[in-house]
């Protein structure tokens, strides 16, 4: 039996006293990655049996858990975790760290686990103990653990899974560390395919249509990657659309998904939704296509992801950015911040949401590179840069040239559709205007 398991997340083994947890733990995962309630009492009352600090041990436990997820690193829980309270706080601590939950229940017969039990002369405890744990592990049901939260549950019922069993690890979908670039990243194109060929060509691009896809090659090798918001407003979303599914699948471009992106794929999905926002353009020009094509639209959309960790953890691009804390993670908080970005659901008085200033407080080690925010000009922030310059409100299409940190933009040929308030910069980060303030006052003391 395969059990395939994300490289990050928290693995929690669930079973009787003698059921093999820690056997099984030692041999399919690293002695760091593995915490063990055994280990935790005994690092507190030198005796891993000693119940009386069986609270205070998993205090501890919870606490490295935390450490290890901040740090992302995989878990695994090595104690009995019968009962759903003792399994929620774990449930809980990976929802905190955007780690996926991970079930594994060792359903070892009765009679293996006594006469394991009874085997080690370290147990004080016998037949009766793992009687009364055999009970409680009866009354999980594999299917509650999923609605206690757990996204994978995995269930070894005999002696033989258990020793056959084959853990494998996987990346997570945003993980591609393995990408160097360089890159061109392109903000949000609204439908803009006039300025995105033009945007393409100055940035040294040779597009072609060979057996009726689209396809592009950079001389110097490098790779596209368009931050999400490809459609609405604008005058072309359909061929957007078809240009971009072309070069993802042909020339090794990426894309990840915008909050333009949802919607859409709501309406293709049949589902009801509002049709503002310049959504109804994008309907009106895909009525114009085939049914084929809208059916390609509609499974494109619903496998884009939330954000890309590129070149070896140093990039991250996302449609409306991305905190450090979320880097490379996965949940639905996650992909909420990265298509929506930090909104706490209030409006001004445009009826815009009203947007937390991540970028103001980010000092995470990677680049982020993102788009949704259209302002008048792209500009570096604690390295950060949004570069949706507004190209379908008339003002630029802009892409950044990674690792170069170069921009280069293209003009609007019109104003496509009307800006909901003219484009502005973007106001000064607290700590430059703090900075700002302290230059202007030696200036002025030094006159
Ligand atoms: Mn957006």
């Amino acid at each position: 039996m395969k059990l395939l398991i994300p490289d990050f997340c928290v693995v929690v083994l669930i079973g009787a006293t003698g059921a093999g947890k820690s056997t099984f733990a030692a041999r399919h995962f690293l002695p760091t990655e593995v915490l063990s309630s055994d280990n935790f009492r005994a690092m507190l009352a030198s005796d891993a049996n000693e119940q009386s600090v069986t609270a205070e041990a998993f205090e501890l436990l919870h606490q490295v858990l935390g450490g290890r997820l901040a740090a992302r690193r995989l878990c695994v829980v090595d104690a009995t975790n019968l009962k759903s309270q003792d399994r929620a706080h774990f449930v809980q601590i990976a929802r905190r760290y955007h780690a996926l939950p991970v079930a594994l229940v060792l359903d070892t017969p009765e009679a293996v686990c006594i006469a394991r039990t009874e085997a080690r002369p370290d147990r004080s405890f016998g037949a009766s103990v793992v009687r009364s744990h055999r009970r409680e592990l009866l009354r999980t049901d594999p299917k509650r653990l999923k609605t206690e939260g757990f996204r994978r549950v995995f269930v070894l019922d005999s002696v033989g899974d258990l020793d056959a069993a084959v853990v494998e690890r996987e990346p997570l979908w945003n993980d591609r560390r393995q990408a160097r670039g360089p890159f061109d990243i392109v903000g949000d194109v609204h439908g803009c395919f006039a300025e995105l060929r033009a945007l393409l060509d100055k940035l040294g691009y040779v597009v072609s249509e060979p057996d009726g896809h689209y396809e592009v090659v950079h001389p110097a090798g490098r790779r596209l990657i368009f931050l999400g918001d490809l459609v609405d407003r604008g005058p072309q979303s359909d061929e957007v659309l078809r240009f971009v599914m072309d070069v993802v699948e042909h020339s090794g471009a990426l894309n990840i998904i915008g909050n333009h992106e949802v919607k859409l794929g709501k309406v293709l999905d049949g589902r009801k939704v509002v049709l503002k926002h310049g959504l109804d353009r994008t309907v009106e020009q895909l009525e114009r296509t085939s049914e084929a094509f809208r059916d390609r639209v509609r499974d494109y959309l619903r496998d884009l992801i939330s954000h890309y960790v590129l070149d070896g953890g140093d990039l991250v691009v996302a449609h409306a950015g991305l905190k450090a804390s979320m880097h490379g993670r996965d949940s639905a908080a996650v992909r909420s911040f990265c298509i929506y970005g930090e909104t706490n659901g209030e409006v001004d008085e445009l009826g815009l949401p009203i947007r937390g200033d991540w970028a103001n407080r980010y000092q995470g080690r990677a680049t982020v590179v993102y788009g949704h925010t259209p302002m008048l000009e792209a500009e570096w922030f604690n390295n950060t840069i949004c570069v949706d310059t507004g190209c379908v409100f008339g003002g630029k299409l802009t892409a950044l040239r990674y690792p170069e940190r170069t921009l280069v933009q293209v003009d609007a040929q019109k104003v496509w559709f009307e800006p909901p308030r003219p484009l502005e910069r973007r106001p000064r980060p607290d700590s430059d205007r703090l900075a700002l303030d302290g230059l202007i006052g030696a200036s002025l003391e030094n006159h």
